[in-house]
């Protein structure tokens, strides 16, 4: 039975990562820290299955910047494989908590690497690079080789742990991958990232349960994807048989003003009535034109993105309407 381990379990990549592992007949070992709380978490159905958790699936404490817990998982894990997801994911908020982001999201991929050199074992790993660190490129679309030029302090820290992943398997021979993961949503995503935000609006507006969506820069461009599809890359890129850095994207750009106008459509509102512009949701700095190619991801790994943006936002809206009715989903 292979073993994986996963930081940043309980976010959204890591719940379809679980469920994608556990079906590939994998023991599965989530990291989570003490903050987190289980019961709420998108492990919730799989954490109360007697015949998963404890048997096929199992959670330990720990924090990324504390190597002594930290070092006690990896031996009581002892992982095949690592996926590294945890950090401070938000980009708006990196410029308000910098230095912590830094720590969590650049250091503490340097910190896991390394610890797992010490192994006995040294288990693949993957690291959840992010779009962000092309920030303003200079090509379109972006692939492996396109330079980093980040704008943000997420950004930063992201190309910094990007760096370091290559250095590591340049010099040490470590079997790190990055995958470059553009924008990846599903119902699943945290309430404050722009579509679960719209999505659950127009839901919300559509049952009187909400009034107005406050919102920042509507024409900002993303690549956006389904998590499920993301995850399945991450899982492949560790099968195969030479480490590699894989752009994993769409290939299409949308607005922000798209995914308003789509979850809108999909409860028979016009948007005009409800959306306004509000300022304390405008960055400092945005990225510009971040639009991946991942023609390396299609001809290595056969990965491809099965679901379309359109399909995508409507599903999460339709998932809201019911969540907010009281009903439950499973998504
Ligand atoms: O913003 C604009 C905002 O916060 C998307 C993370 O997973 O993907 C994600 O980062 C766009 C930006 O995601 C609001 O200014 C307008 O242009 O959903 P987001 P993100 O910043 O692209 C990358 C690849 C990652 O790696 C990150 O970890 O939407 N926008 N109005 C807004 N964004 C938010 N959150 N809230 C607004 O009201």
């Amino acid at each position: 039975m292979p073993r994986a381990l996963i930081t940043g379990i309980t976010g959204q990549d890591g719940s379809y990562l679980t469920e994608l592992l556990l079906e590939q007949g994998y023991q599965v070992h989530g990291v989570v820290r003490r903050t987190s709380s289980l019961d709420r978490s998108r492990l919730h159905d799989l954490y109360h299955d007697p015949n998963v958790y404890g048997k096929s699936l199992f959670l330990h404490y720990a924090e990324l910047d504390d190597a002594t817990t930290f070092r006690r998982v990896l031996g009581t894990a002892s992982p095949d494989e690592i996926y590294h997801l945890a950090g401070q994911s938000h980009v708006g908020l990196s410029f308000e908590i910098p230095e912590s982001t830094c720590k969590m999201t650049g250091m503490a991929t340097l910190r896991l690497l390394e610890m797992i050199q010490d192994q006995e074992k040294v288990p693949r790993f993957f690291h959840a690079a992010s779009s962000e660190i092309f920030g303003k490129p200079a090509e379109l679309p972006q692939n492996e080789k396109t330079p980093f030029k980040p704008v943000n302090p997420y950004g930063a820290s992201k190309a910094f742990a990007t760096n370091m992943v290559s250095i590591y398997r340049n010099t040490f021979g470590v079997f790190g991958v990055n995958g470059i993961m553009f924008n990846h949503e599903s119902p699943r995503r945290g309430e404050n990232f722009v579509t679960r935000k719209i999505c659950r609006a127009a839901a919300a507006i559509k049952l009187g349960k909400q009034n107005e969506l406050l919102l920042g820069d509507t024409s900002a461009k993303r690549d956006w994807g389904h998590a499920r599809d993301y995850v399945r890359g991450m899982w492949l890129s560790l099968q195969h048989t030479t480490a590699e850095d894989y752009v994993f994207a769409t290939g299409h750009l949308h607005s922000v003003q798209d995914v308003v106008d789509t979850a809108f459509k999909t409860v028979n509102l016009n948007p005009g009535d409800y959306v306004r512009q509000d300022q304390r949701f405008m960055r400092p700095t945005e990225p510009q034109r971040l639009v991946g190619d991942p023609t390396k991801a299609k001809r290595l790994l056969n990965w491809e993105p099965s679901t379309s943006f359109h399909d995508m936002i409507e599903e999460m809206t339709q998932i809201e309407m019911k969540r907010l009715d009281g009903e439950y989903v499973k998504d």
